[in-house]
């Protein structure tokens, strides 16, 4: 049975609970902090959130290393502390999305402890891919295959006898061992987890590299080794997007629609599905797999308006067969903030070009995704010093130059010094990551007063989308227009174009906006710009 279909259109914002407030004062953020966050993000309109890995981990990937699947860690809080957010956010009215990392666990979990201690080709070694190493004495790995985050997608072990033994997969970093799904109890573990958070009101699911799990069966060299380590995206054809991982979205959309039938609200699945195409992700989206999955095109586009059309293009297009909807995303806690991204060469650019793409993104048919700090246009940190950066990508490459830190820094949230009040009043503790003195400038305090700011952009632009009826589910169509310039109607009399050149141009309806990125004097759009209009689109070609 179909549910109400809430999340085809929904803005859902994306919490980092590390980096989102700290409740306790030990520099790191907590469910309490979101929970106290909760009505700054139900007044900026957002109708969900997603939290991003709270389970008990060692945290070599900052929780994307889970130990155990149904708690909470101790420095995020605990299981009552987590179903107090889930009460409280349904009170104002916020759907409530975990995240779920199927893919690999933590070589803390039990799974993994059980598995070295076991000998070789026993079943607590079939959870996961533990294979004997060539050359004569097993001292090489089984295939090529690179990590995502550097190095063999191997590791060693030593057996419970002392001696140098098996090899075991892991395609990020040695403390994330990749599941074997080709094991029937690790989808039957899954299924129970998964309850296991319905159980206790959750809305949903984002599932972590929903592309992977598993594995060609015979694990044979790749052609390209480096290929995955080289871009930073899954690009092996053997390790990412077999045939067999729809079986598993079957299964766990089974597993949702039970609970659908009971009250008729949807539960979602939104896959964080990386493959090289925008046809290829649409076979994820399906009305028996995933209702969403994110759409890192437009997220991968540069500032240009050929690119952007044709992303958006292609992401219509694949979608259409689909019966879903398309999900739209502008940062997430993997990437450069746009507002960097987007900056040119100076930098200038970056905060008018990010707002023109938010009211871009807000404006198209489908849902959205709103990462933390986004909304006050906060630019990444690129000058961390080496000394604290965290990100495994840097801890095992030593290289900068994909380093994920810089998008994870604790929010400013008042005042005009770190900790800016992401730190309880008067504790000793420091944020885990430094916070730049120039976060005073986007302290959600000074972006709730100043009506200029991002925050009123992405507030006004979200409570338009609850008002105008053509921002619902109705069809794009493009306007034409000069090269530099993106414009297309919604529905019947909503009127939206982007100036992606440095230069103003005349706009296409005359009269003021309803909404615009930046100031627009009646019948121009200045460079860098989106603005969106109410006309009689008759009179448009
Ligand atoms: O990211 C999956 C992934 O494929 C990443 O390599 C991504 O392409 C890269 O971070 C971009 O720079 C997910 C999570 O979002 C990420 O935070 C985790 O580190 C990763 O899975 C492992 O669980």
């Amino acid at each position: 049975p179909a549910g109400q279909g809430w999340w085809r259109d929904a803005v859902v914002y994306q919490i980092y609970v590390r980096s989102f407030l700290d409740s306790t004062g030990d520099g790191i953020g907590d469910l309490a902090g979101v929970r106290i966050g909760l009505p700054y993000l139900r007044k900026l309109g957002v109708d969900g959130i997603w939290l991003s890995p709270f389970y008990p981990s060692p945290q070599h990937d900052h929780g994307y290393d889970v130990a155990d699947y149904r708690a909470v860690d101790p420095v995020y809080g605990d299981l009552q502390e987590f179903d107090l957010l889930v009460s409280d956010a349904h009170r104002l009215g916020l759907k409530t999305v975990i995240d779920i990392v199927p893919n690999h666990c933590s070589s803390a979990h039990p799974w993994f402890a059980e598995a070295l201690a076991a000998a070789p080709g026993s079943p607590a070694r079939a959870r996961f891919h533990f294979e004997d190493g060539r050359g004569e004495h097993g001292e090489l790995p089984p295939n090529n295959w690179r990590a995502m985050f550097g190095g063999h997608a191997w590791s060693r072990i030593t057996e419970p006898d002392g001696r140098p033994g098996q090899w075991y997969l892991h395609l990020f970093t040695p403390e994330q061992p990749d599941l074997n799904w080709r094991d029937p109890r690790v989808a039957a573990d899954f299924d129970d987890v998964l309850r296991f958070w319905l159980d206790r009101g959750v809305d949903g699911f984002r599932i972590d590299v929903a592309a992977g799990l598993f594995k060609h069966p015979y694990l044979p060299d790749s052609d390209d080794p480096e290929a995955d380590e080289r871009t930073r995206d899954s690009v092996n054809p053997l390790a990412w997007n077999q045939p067999e991982v729809h079986t598993v979205w079957r299964r766990w959309r089974a597993v949702c629609e039970e609970y659908t039938a009971r009250d008729g609200q949807d539960r979602l699945l939104v896959g964080e599905v990386s493959v090289p195409t925008a046809a290829e992700q649409a076979r994820y989206v399906r009305q028996d797999e995933l209702h969403q999955a994110f759409f890192f095109h437009l997220l991968s586009a540069p500032w240009n308006a050929d690119r952007f059309r044709g992303a958006i293009g292609s992401a219509l297009r694949d979608i259409a067969g689909t019966g879903s909807t398309v999900t739209w995303v502008l940062n997430n806690h993997d990437q450069v903030r746009s507002v960097t991204r987007y900056g040119g060469d100076s930098g200038v650019l970056g905060s008018p070009r990010a707002r023109a793409a938010a009211l871009l993104m807000l404006a198209l048919p489908g849902a959205a995704y709103v990462y933390q700090g986004e909304e006050l246009g906060l630019p990444e940190v690129l000058d961390l010093p080496d000394e604290a950066l965290t990100d495994p990508i840097f801890l095992r490459t030593g290289s900068r130059r994909y380093v994920r830190d810089g998008c994870r820094v604790p929010l400013p949230w008042s005042g005009k010094a770190s900790p800016f009040g992401f730190t309880a009043e008067g504790s000793a503790a420091r944020p885990w990551l430094p916070q730049p003195a120039w976060f005073a400038e986007h302290t959600t305090d000074r972006a709730l007063t100043d009506t200029s700011s991002f925050w009123h952009l992405y507030r006004d632009a979200l409570s338009l989308r609850k008002q105008l009826p053509q921002l619902g589910e109705s069809s794009l169509r493009w306007l034409d227009s000069t090269p530099d310039v993106l414009a297309f109607t919604r529905g019947d009399g909503l009127v939206v174009a982007v100036n992606f050149g440095d230069h103003p141009v005349p706009a296409p309806v005359t009269g003021q906006p309803l909404l615009s990125s930046a100031a627009c004097p009646t019948g121009v759009l200045p460079g860098n710009t989106t603005a969106w209009w109410i006309a009689d689109t008759r009179t448009l070609q």
